[in-house]
């Protein structure tokens, strides 16, 4: 007798994206959540934005040296799209396709909250690169690191010691506020796909919380999965 179909989710990777403002924690919670999918037996690549590919990293640096931002807001958008489009293309869609797991390291929410809210590049620019960069793709689950504004920057002036900013460390301290306020908007808006980390507490107690969140959102994608 044929078995009834059980309905599974695909056999496609996560895409999990992290997304936050200066120190919020972002490359150091990956780590911690790539070395659990790790021991959970889930193959997992770390990768980032802008860069991840060896084209995209030629443009990171471009980028990061403040080059984009003598170009003007217009262009240096352009410049991330570029870096993205060689990054889905060459790294994010073949890893899913091989049911690999991807943790990026910011992604399209940064362009949306840096250029779009808070660098005044109108909405039809940004839209429309993001039809050109990843047409459907949309991250499964984005993690918002949320810490105040003065610890996020405490710890990243801890990190860098006696190394000169760069062209996004060099913004003054009101875009830092206002990047906090439009990345807790972001979550606000789509509540299904981010979940909002309360980032301020020690890395072990934020682990925590991103993976009790990540078991929570998984079961409820596999219980609509094998409902549909
Ligand atoms: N950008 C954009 O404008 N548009 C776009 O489309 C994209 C990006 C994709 C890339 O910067 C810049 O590009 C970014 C936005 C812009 N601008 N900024 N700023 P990046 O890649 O060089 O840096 P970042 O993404 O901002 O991340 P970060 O500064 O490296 O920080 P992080 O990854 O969030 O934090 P971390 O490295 O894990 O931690 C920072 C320090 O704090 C480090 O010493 C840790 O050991 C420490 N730390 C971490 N967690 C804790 C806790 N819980 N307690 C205490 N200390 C901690």
């Amino acid at each position: 007798m044929a078995k009834a179909a059980v309905k599974r989710p695909s056999l496609r990777g996560r895409f999990i994206t992290f997304e936050g403002g200066e120190g919020s924690g972002k490359s150091t919670q990956i780590r911690r959540l790539a070395e659990r999918l790790d021991a959970a037996k889930l193959r997992a690549i770390v990768t980032r934005e802008p860069g991840g590919s060896p084209g995209a990293e030629i443009i990171r640096h471009l980028l990061l040296s403040g080059m984009g931002k003598l170009l003007g807001p217009d262009a240096e958008t352009l410049l991330f799209a570029a870096a993205r489009d060689d990054h889905v293309r060459t790294v994010i869609l073949p890893a899913l396709d091989q049911g690999t797991w991807v943790l990026c390291d910011r992604f399209f929410d940064s362009t949306r909250v840096y250029q779009g809210r808070l660098g005044q590049v109108p909405p039809g620019l940004v839209s429309a690169m993001q039809r050109v960069t990843i047409g459907e793709l949309k991250p499964d689950l984005t993690f918002i690191l949320d810490v105040p504004v003065e610890v996020g920057l405490k710890r990243a002036a801890a990190r860098r010691g006696s190394a000169a900013p760069d062209r996004f460390e060099s913004e003054d301290i009101q875009f830092h506020q206002d990047l906090r306020e439009a990345y807790r908007q972001l979550a606000a808006e789509d509540p299904e796909r981010c979940v909002l980390i309360d980032a301020n507490a020690d890395a072990d107690r934020v682990a925590k919380r991103i993976w009790t969140a990540l078991r929570k959102h998984l079961h409820a994608a596999f219980a609509v999965a094998s409902t549909a």
